[in-house]
């Protein structure tokens, strides 16, 4: 008879494909999130002048689609994503160029950031592109963009892909034609429901997307000067206001939520920490956002990230000027699947000491 050993138990394990909890334990079950992401920033110079060149050497062409360049996150293995739920790209569209229509399972925000003349057919609806405006993309909704001008546009473009691929389940559908038929009203939807308190008194709610296809950027300052008006703020995000489905009161996407949120003058805010990850795009001003103790100086441009469960805070560094970030964010998937946290810090008034000031493109120096 043979006596039995662990080392032939955990032998026999591996060679029938099984492994057993107890030596895992701390890695498959861990007492807090060790997410993977990396906090990083990308200056927008880079953004742009990468871009840039590829707006001259690489034409938008079926099967490629779009010329949209992901933020790949130094701690997720060389994959394009910007955290592991959310994909963050600039996409980047020549003067009288088409960006061919198709539709995806991938949900989808752009948040607008130059140029003029170009356009986005959602569904039928033709929207402009103007900066500030954020535009979104229901799951299988067809889409397609072009341009009315010789000018380039360029924005951001936040999409579920890396979830909608752990998930096993994404679709996609070339369109039969290269882009889509135009209802005759532009902007459509933003008139018809961009008052976002009134509704079509003839029409079901749209509850699970919002019959609003743009938010233009007049609305989203409006609010903003209005609640800040109130003087009313969060001690951790300031003047923050999240993108709602007038007809739900819901987020924009069931994956995705997008905020844009003002930092007063020389606001400074406390620290705290949520399980979602967001990605935030510097609409205008400058500052820095301390993330688990990193300093990450950023200007209008940048883009960073947050990932889940990182201590942050954020500061405004001009005391005359507004400072105002747009973010995307993976709550509602938190939130629907009922794992969602957060936390503040509350040692040091909420401040975290500072121990490192990210290098942009090179990493971290210690303090
Ligand atoms: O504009 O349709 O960044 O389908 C990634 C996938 C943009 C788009 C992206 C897409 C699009
Ligand atoms: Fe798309």
């Amino acid at each position: 008879m043979i006596t039995d050993t662990t080392d032939r138990l955990y032998s026999d394990m591996q060679s029938h494909h099984l492994m057993p909890l107890w030596t895992l334990e701390k890695d498959i079950l861990p007492w807090s999130p060790k997410p993977k992401a990396l906090p990083w920033l990308w200056k927008w110079s880079d953004l742009y002048e990468i871009a840039e060149r590829s707006g001259a050497l690489v034409p938008i062409e079926r099967g490629g689609d779009r010329r949209a360049i992901a933020l790949a996150n130094p701690g997720l293995g060389g994959l394009p994503h910007a955290t592991p739920t959310l994909w963050a790209a600039v996409q980047w569209l020549n003067g009288r160029e088409v960006a061919p229509a198709h539709r995806h399972t991938a949900q989808a925000v752009r948040f607008i950031i130059d140029g003029q003349g170009a356009f986005s057919t959602v569904e039928g609806d033709k929207v402009y592109l103007e900066r500030g405006d954020m535009v979104i993309n229901p799951p299988w909704y067809w889409h397609d963009h072009g341009s009315d001008s010789d000018e380039r546009a360029v924005w951001m473009d936040g999409l579920d892909i890396p979830l909608n691929n752990y998930l096993d389940a994404s679709f996609f559908e070339p369109y039969k034609g290269e882009t889509q038929a135009v209802s005759a009203v532009l902007d459509g939807t933003a008139l018809k429901y961009g008052v976002g308190q009134m509704r079509p008194a003839w029409e079901p709610r749209s509850a699970q997307y919002p019959p609003i296809f743009a938010y233009k950027w007049a609305e989203t300052e409006r609010a903003l000067n209005n609640v800040a008006k109130v003087g009313a703020a969060s001690p951790f995000d300031d003047v923050a206001l999240e993108y709602t489905n007038p007809h739900s009161g819901g987020p924009v996407m069931d994956t995705i939520t997008c905020w844009i949120q003002m930092l007063r003058p020389g606001v400074h805010t406390q620290a705290h920490r949520q399980v979602n990850s967001a990605v935030y795009y510097v609409f205008e001003g400058r500052g820095l956002t301390v993330i688990n103790g990193i300093r990450f100086d950023w200007e209008k441009g940048d883009m960073f990230v947050i990932p889940g469960w990182a201590w942050h805070e954020h500061c405004n560094a001009s005391s005359e000027e507004r400072a105002t970030l747009f973010s995307i964010q993976d709550t509602p998937v938190m939130r629907a699947l009922n794992k969602y946290r957060e936390e503040a810090y509350t040692e040091n008034d909420g401040h975290q000491s500072v121990t490192g000031v990210f290098r942009p493109a090179a990493g971290f120096d210690k303090v």
